[in-house]
């Protein structure tokens, strides 16, 4: 038998190809050196620098599943997971910011659009000169998208958009903006459209007062009477199952990613149990100190092994989407409980931004809640072993 590696119990490390550790490598460095040194501000002064975004492309971080002749890196969904941890180790917003723009709109363009809409979109958001946002969710219309009110009328030319969008991860400084809408010409199916800054009717007003998620900005998407060419149209998709293509993926790397805050977290817990003193001893060397340790260390292996294993199937196109639940929802939660306990185990110090915990835990909030929450997710694993539907 080998020695034990405490931070890589079951040797994740080994499981990757040369390919993959050096994109570790690479985002790590890039979220140490780039992200790293910002992200107190940010969060604290609720501050989003657009230009964030034109260094993950340089460094080639976005858009990492798609074909080289759009500008992309071609690396497989384990290594687009393996950023995701790397960078949500830093802080989820700017996890969101780069899975919204990779899975949320280089991904649909990519997959449902005409060659016209791949030319004209896909190499600016891959590196970084556009940024993306993606209109599902409304003000109405959460948990339950195909309640969207948002419609598409056709025209002779086109189509005129009227909806508002709510809860939308970057867009007040988007370019591009995927969304979904039904549409008229469409017999009231969901179709997505890609709509783009300055057009008439186009706004995406701020949300303020956030708590949580501070360093990525969220807004609305206001469309008032907003009339797009044919050309708007994604033409390859229609019904739910066209957000839902983009949401797979994107759950799948937020998997990856609550994993990678919640190890800094479990991190930050063993490093601190180390350093402080109480009743005259390190408090790692406390028996509950250790058990909740140990209890991070098993739901961080267990997660991330699942996480991989699941990497690997969308990579051979064998993964089915109750997959992706299944661990979006474990690894969401687990990492928020793994949060709180840092937390906690951090004593007052915890509650400092200092010692980043707390902010791992309040970010951890939304993780949990976007892309489906986790009773949701739950409803979608119980339909899937009793066949019975328990949403309404
Ligand atoms: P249901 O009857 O289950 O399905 C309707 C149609 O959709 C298809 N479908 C899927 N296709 C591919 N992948 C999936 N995961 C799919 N799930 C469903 C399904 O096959 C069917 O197709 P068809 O052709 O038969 O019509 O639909 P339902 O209305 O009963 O859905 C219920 C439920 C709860 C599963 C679903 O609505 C749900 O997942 N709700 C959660 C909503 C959500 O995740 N919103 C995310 C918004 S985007 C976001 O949060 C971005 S944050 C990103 C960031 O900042 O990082
Ligand atoms: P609701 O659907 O109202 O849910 C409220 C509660 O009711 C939850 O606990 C839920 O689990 C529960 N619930 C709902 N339905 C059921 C049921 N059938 N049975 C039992 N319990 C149920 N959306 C986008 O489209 N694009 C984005 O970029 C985006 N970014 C986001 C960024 C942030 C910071 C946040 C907070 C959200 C973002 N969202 C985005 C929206 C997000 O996907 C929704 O908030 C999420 O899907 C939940 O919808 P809701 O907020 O309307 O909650």
């Amino acid at each position: 038998l080998s020695s034990f590696k405490w931070e890589d119990p079951f040797l994740l490390d080994d499981q990757l190809t040369d390919e993959e550790r050096m994109v570790v490598d690479t985002a790590r460095a890039f979220a140490e050196e780039k992200l790293r040194p910002r992200v107190r501000e940010a969060y604290n002064e609720e501050k989003t620098d657009p230009n964030l975004f034109k260094e993950f492309g340089e460094m080639g971080l976005l858009g990492s599943t798609i074909p080289e002749e759009y500008g992309g890196a071609d690396l497989g969904y384990v290594a687009y997971g393996l950023i995701a941890r790397e960078v949500e180790r830093v802080d989820s917003g700017y996890r969101s910011m780069m899975s919204v723009q990779s899975s949320l709109v280089i991904y649909p363009i990519y997959a449902y659009g005409t060659e016209e809409q791949r030319q004209k979109y896909l190499p600016g958001l891959i590196d970084g000169s556009l940024i993306g946002c993606f209109g599902l969710t409304e003000p109405d219309a959460g948990s339950d998208p195909g309640a969207m009110l948002t419609r598409a009328k056709k025209t002779e030319n086109g189509y005129v958009l009227n909806g508002t969008k709510m809860w939308i991860s970057n867009s007040p400084i988007a370019d591009v903006f995927v969304v979904w809408a039904k549409s008229e010409a469409h017999d009231g199916k969901i179709k997505g459209f890609v709509l783009e800054k300055g057009m008439k009717g186009l706004s995406a007003p701020k949300v303020g007062g956030k708590l949580s998620l501070r360093a990525s900005i969220t807004g609305e998407i206001v469309m008032d009477n907003v009339e797009v060419g044919e050309d708007a149209l994604l033409p390859h998709v229609e019904g739910l199952k066209g957000p839902f293509g983009c949401l797979n993926r994107a759950r799948y790397g937020i998997s990856w990613g609550a994993m990678g805050a919640a190890e800094a977290c479990w991190h930050a817990a063993n490093r601190y149990g180390q350093e402080r003193k109480q009743f005259g001893k390190p408090l790692a060397q406390m028996q509950l100190f250790q058990m909740k340790l140990a209890n991070m260390m098993t739901d961080i292996t267990l997660g991330l092994q699942g996480s991989l294993r699941v990497g690997r199937l969308m990579n051979e196109a064998k993964a089915a989407p109750e997959m992706i639940s299944l661990m979006k929802r474990n690894n969401c939660v687990k990492a928020l409980d793994i949060a709180r306990m840092a937390r906690d185990m951090h004593g007052g110090n915890g509650i400092s931004d200092e010692f980043d915990v707390i902010r791992h835990m309040i970010n951890l909030e939304t993780v949990n809640t976007y892309e489906g929450t986790a009773d949701v997710h739950a409803l979608i694993l119980g339909r899937a072993q009793t066949g019975l539907q328990a949403f309404f």
